[in-house]
């Protein structure tokens, strides 16, 4: 059976857009269908004093279960040369499941829906560019509302080619 699952792609070291656009190419050992969100430079999160990120969601259909797919990206993000070092450090290349179908699950390390999520604009700016209407399964709300429901930060984001 196909599950539908979302994921964040986020690089703020080497070349970040080439990281991300070389993670959706080897998605597709293991997914189909394959939806890119369009790509943003944006401001850090979080811990400021570190490059800015590139970031966008790209929504995926596969058969593997959520852990399966959690190895399978941690294997992307190895072969494309991250270096675990401290929490929310620079890399080059962070995939993390914000959904995956409806399923809630609190096993860490897959934790679903993405716990940071909601607050994040480098997330819910491109997840609502290619899933408005989709909702939340835990608050219920669309990805749009969510969007919505953020304090502006008209300069944290700013759109960027594919290439
Ligand atoms: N990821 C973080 C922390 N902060 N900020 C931006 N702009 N983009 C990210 O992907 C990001 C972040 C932890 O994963
Ligand atoms: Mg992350
Ligand atoms: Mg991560």
């Amino acid at each position: 059976m196909l599950s539908e699952a979302y994921i964040g792609l986020g690089s703020n070291l080497g070349d970040s857009a080439g990281n991300l656009h070389a993670a959706v190419d080897m998605m597709r050992e293991f997914a189909v269908d394959i939806r890119q969100s369009p790509m943003y430079r944006t401001a850090p999160q979080g811990f400021s004093n570190q490059p800015p990120f590139y970031n966008a969601v790209c929504c995926v259909a596969t058969v593997l279960t959520p852990y399966e797919l959690m190895d399978r990206l941690l294997q992307i993000e190895s072969e494309l040369g991250r270096h675990r070092t401290f929490r929310n450090a620079p890399r080059f290349l962070d995939l993390d499941i914000l959904l995956f179908g409806p399923r809630v699950l609190n096993t860490p390390p897959v934790i679903l829906p993405h716990p940071g999520m909601s607050e994040r604009l480098f997330v819910l700016k491109p997840l609502a560019d290619i899933a408005p209407h989709l909702k939340h399964p835990v608050n219920g709300l669309t990805i749009a509302e969510m969007l919505r429901s953020l304090p502006a930060q008209s300069d944290a984001i700013e759109q960027v080619e594919w290439r």
